[in-house]
């Protein structure tokens, strides 16, 4: 039984995800997302009930950046909370979910086992180790907000898609049909932020993004009370060039993008103790119930 009161390891991610599939075979399929650099298998899930084929999908993914370990433990619960518990079921007739709760394994481990405030990937430097992967996306790659300096933790690699990880995600969302919304899940902040992020400008569906954003907020703060702030990643953060956000709308064409910076914690931000899992993953997931109806309704 998974619990969420405390983070688990990758290996514990994998083994709720297997288990899973296992146990509900007409609602789960377990798919290989590739491996990571250090070649660790990274697996994702569909989550699907009924019959009807051509579903539109949510796709959600969580720990780019190694040390915001909330982010997948986010995941974990939107999964659980869709397989396992039979009150969500309408959350799963309409849409599909396509779920991958850790998109940079080896930067996790590396957090748990060597350096707590790692972000990065591990691919070797000559200096410095790794690359941020959020920087690395070919969309105005390098334009702002990013660094050619391999030691910086915003460094962008050596090219667009250095990062095997990174080529995974954009070669998953070339490949999936009906992906009508991608949500990527980051700490910390309380930010809900749509494209784009390379610059100063505002995609032609701005209006709707900042709407869409304010009902998501309003669904998590009628629970909790937790206000999150909307805009673009530009204007409300800062502006950075290569994230998986403006690849996902940019490159892949999707129309409902968001970077969702959770609540920070613990004495650096990214280091939220345990014991505020449950509270932080039951309120975010009164906002995935809002972005389920939005695109279940607007297909
Ligand atoms: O800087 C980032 O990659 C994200 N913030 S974090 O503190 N989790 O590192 C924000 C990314 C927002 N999206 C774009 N700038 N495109
Ligand atoms: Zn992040």
């Amino acid at each position: 039984r998974i619990s969420f009161d405390q983070y688990l390891r990758h290996d514990q991610i994998n083994a709720y995800l297997d288990q899973l599939a296992k146990d509900y075979p007409d609602t789960v399929t377990l798919e290989s997302f590739g491996q990571s650099y250090e070649k660790r298998q990274m697996n994702l899930v569909r989550i699907s009930s009924g019959s009807s084929s051509s579903k539109p999908v949510i796709f959600v993914d969580a720990g780019i950046h190694a040390r915001e370990w909330i982010a997948p433990a986010t995941a974990l619960y939107l999964i659980n909370q869709l397989v396992e518990n039979p009150a969500n079921s309408d959350l799963i007739r309409d849409v599909d979910w396509i779920i991958l709760p850790c998109l940079n394994p080896d930067g996790y481990e590396y957090s748990w086992n060597s350096d707590r405030l790692w972000r990065k990937t591990v691919s070797p430097g000559s200096l410095c180790n790794g690359c941020d992967a959020n920087r690395n996306f070919d969309f105005h790659w390098m334009e702002a907000g990013a660094s050619s300096w391999e030691c910086s933790e915003t460094y962008a690699g050596k090219q667009a898609f250095s990062e095997v990880e990174a080529r995974h995600l954009r070669d998953y969302l070339a490949k999936t049909a009906n992906i009508k919304a991608y949500l990527t899940l980051h700490s910390y902040g309380q930010y809900l932020l749509y494209p784009w992020g390379y610059g100063n400008v505002l995609p032609d569906n701005w209006r709707e993004l900042d709407d869409l954003g304010h009902q998501v907020d309003n669904a998590i703060r009628a629970v909790s009370g937790t206000r999150y702030t909307i805009g673009s990643s530009t204007q409300v953060l800062y502006a950075a060039a290569g994230a998986s956000d403006d690849w996902a709308m940019g490159g892949a064409g999707i129309d409902i993008v968001y970077t969702i910076e959770l609540p920070g914690g613990g004495v650096y931000g990214f280091d939220l103790p345990a014991s505020r899992i449950q509270g932080v993953v039951v309120e975010t997931f009164e906002g995935f119930k809002v972005y389920a109806d939005y695109v279940a309704k607007n297909r």
